[in-house]
């Protein structure tokens, strides 16, 4: 009510229009201010809202949210452990449902890897309960790169899962399943995104940036993520679909990796290639130096690029 109202809003009309008491009205009204809402009382007037006060929470999000499946539900916390690991233990919960965190303190990347998730990033996790078998599921860190790239200005893929912008990370992915042999019960998408964060610690300050850093600007992240909500569920329900052919000439045009010199690790041994494609099942297509094509999986290789962009 006081975000669609012009002026202030009487106290009296707000409890009318509610059928609430003056004393919760002006709880709510703490309440909100508590989240980060500017609101001006005057004893005669009532209530005025500071429109444009940057604030983070459910509510905001959903407000700039236009979406059928992504973010039917959403869970918001001030701090947790792990965003992946809050979906994993609400996986009752709506296909669809977001579960987003201002702070994380264990964030995770692959392989035990750490995140590092300060409160000026945006940190979430998409629960989503695909009709797809369980080795389709890498696709869709590919389809989330490629819908966090789509909203960042100059970012491009590196493949599989890690967005880059001016040679430096600024988004990283971490997709996990829970599965029978042949069935799915649900994938867990955890995107991290670098976007108002300031510097970063002295090891990853060559490797790591922001939006903020590249940019010098500052982005509400309400807004910002409602984009990237809006962004994956087109993207995923191309994906859905079509399966990834139908968004690959997309992600082609943005996976830097191709046409780069890479260097590829297989079981302990190296070897350099080109990148030359990616395939309709999400493996990278490298070219020997004999002019042999190969296929690479996500998981079967480290690929680095050798032109400082990794
Ligand atoms: C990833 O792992 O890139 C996946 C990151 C996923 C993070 C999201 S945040 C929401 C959800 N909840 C979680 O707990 N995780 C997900 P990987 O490719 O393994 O990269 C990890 C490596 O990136 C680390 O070993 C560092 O070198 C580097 N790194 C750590 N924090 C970073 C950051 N904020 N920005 C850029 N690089 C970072």
């Amino acid at each position: 009510m006081l975000l669609s109202s012009d002026g202030y809003l009487s106290g009296e009309d707000i409890s009318e229009a509610l059928g609430v008491s003056r004393t919760a009205v002006w709880k709510h009204i703490n309440k909100l201010r508590e989240e980060g809402y500017k609101i001006t009382s005057s004893t005669n007037r009532g209530y005025l809202i500071e429109k444009n006060a940057e604030v983070y929470s459910a509510f905001e999000i959903k407000r700039n949210l236009h979406t059928e499946l992504i973010g039917r539900e959403i869970y918001f916390y001030d701090e947790t452990l792990s965003t992946n690991a809050a979906a994993k233990d609400c996986r009752e919960a709506a296909d669809g449902a977001v579960f987003v965190a201002v702070n994380q303190t264990g964030g995770r990347g692959r392989l035990g890897r750490s995140w590092v998730s300060g409160e000026d990033g945006v940190w979430f996790s998409l629960l989503l309960k695909p009709d797809i078998l369980p080795a389709e599921v890498s696709l869709i860190t590919l389809v989330a790169g490629l819908a966090v790239s789509a909203v960042i200005d100059g970012a491009g893929i590196k493949w599989p899962n890690d967005i880059i912008l001016s040679g430096k990370k600024v988004c990283g992915i971490l997709t996990e399943m829970s599965s029978e042999v042949t069935s799915l019960n649900y994938v867990v998408c955890g995107i991290g995104i670098n976007l108002n964060i300031k510097e970063f610690p002295a090891e990853l300050s060559d490797k790591a940036t922001s939006v903020y850093i590249e940019t010098g600007k500052l982005t509400p992240k309400a807004q910002f993520l409602a984009s990237v909500l809006e962004s994956f569920e087109r993207y995923y329900l191309i994906f859905l679909e079509k399966g990834f052919d139908g968004c690959i000439d997309e992600y082609r045009k943005k996976c830097i990796t191709l046409g780069k010199d890479v260097s590829i690790v297989r079981n302990g041994e190296s070897f350099q290639a080109k990148a030359v494609d990616v395939s309709p099942a999400g493996e990278l297509i490298i070219e020997r130096e004999n002019g042999d094509l190969e296929a690479v999986f996500s998981g079967e290789v480290s690929v680095r690029g050798l032109l400082g962009y990794s």
